[in-house]
């Protein structure tokens, strides 16, 4: 990868990679997610998040810890994590695998940081977010549709991944933090891939139109910090089972 290429993804938190795959691999990745939801029921490991949390029936939102009973999608993630390595300037192991499946009428997301939140361990003792594993974050949100202000893109708030003393370990953004922000509306293509820095601020919009808009993501730390994505969804279970669902543990 260009070195500016880097140096523009450490400046600004992201990088817009145009046609990270081709119309055939495309097709590929589409074919295994439509796969993982319908398998989805049969694999207790795999969670869903729905519209309507507390409804069964409402339409899936998102999907997660689907690598383990979708080999082709783990062995595309994997090539991807040699990818993702040059933005950590060494090897990257997969933390988190998820489907963003923004259905037709989908909700959006409020403008957050992933993995700063507080979360509950087995013994109940209160944990930082992501920190609790590993101190960086790549991901990278592979788009199989395209991606408009209509359907909700991905906005993000460009240079706010560099934290300064008022983003207190991993507290979710505040209103006041977030009304300072000016956030970037990044349409794409689907076969786009957009590579972010987890500490970079983001949301997007309600799905306006009559189709799903629906995405792949990733999400890598540095592999000399461990491989923690097992742990991580047992951790997820459990402080969900304690805290409830309602609740959106990203
Ligand atoms: O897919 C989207 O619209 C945004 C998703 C998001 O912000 C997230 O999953 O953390």
């Amino acid at each position: 990868m260009l070195e500016t290429n880097v140096s523009a993804y450490s400046k600004d938190g992201f990088l817009i990679c145009r046609e990270y795959v081709s119309p055939d691999t495309l097709n590929d990745l589409t074919k295994w997610v439509e796969k993982t939801l319908r398998l989805s029921p049969r694999y207790e490991d795999i969670e869903v998040y729905r519209e309507d949390p507390l409804s069964e029936l409402s339409n899936i939102r998102v999907v997660e810890n689907f690598c383990d009973v979708n080999p082709d999608l783990y062995s595309f993630a994997q090539g991807l994590a040699s990818f993702i390595a040059e933005f950590f300037g060494e090897p990257a192991v997969l933390f988190k695998d998820k489907i963003n499946y923004k259905c037709a009428g989908g909700r959006g997301y409020e403008a957050h940081r992933d993995g700063h939140f507080w979360w509950q361990n087995s013994s109940g003792k209160r944990m930082p977010g992501w920190g609790a594993y590993a101190r960086e974050f790549v991901s990278a949100a592979l788009f199989l549709d395209d991606a408009t202000r209509e359907n909700g893109c991905l906005e993000v708030a460009k240079g706010m991944h560099i934290l300064n003393s008022a983003d207190i370990d991993c507290h979710p953004l505040s209103i006041e933090q977030v009304n300072a922000m000016k956030f970037t509306s990044l349409p794409v293509s689907a076969g786009d891939m957009i590579v972010f820095d987890a500490r970079l601020p983001h949301r997007s919009g309600v799905n306006r139109t009559n189709q799903p808009r629906r995405a792949l993501n990733f999400t890598y730390n540095q592999l000399s910090e461990g491989d923690h994505r097992q742990r991580y969804f047992k951790d997820k279970a459990t402080s969900i089972a304690a805290q409830g669902r309602q609740k959106y543990y990203r």
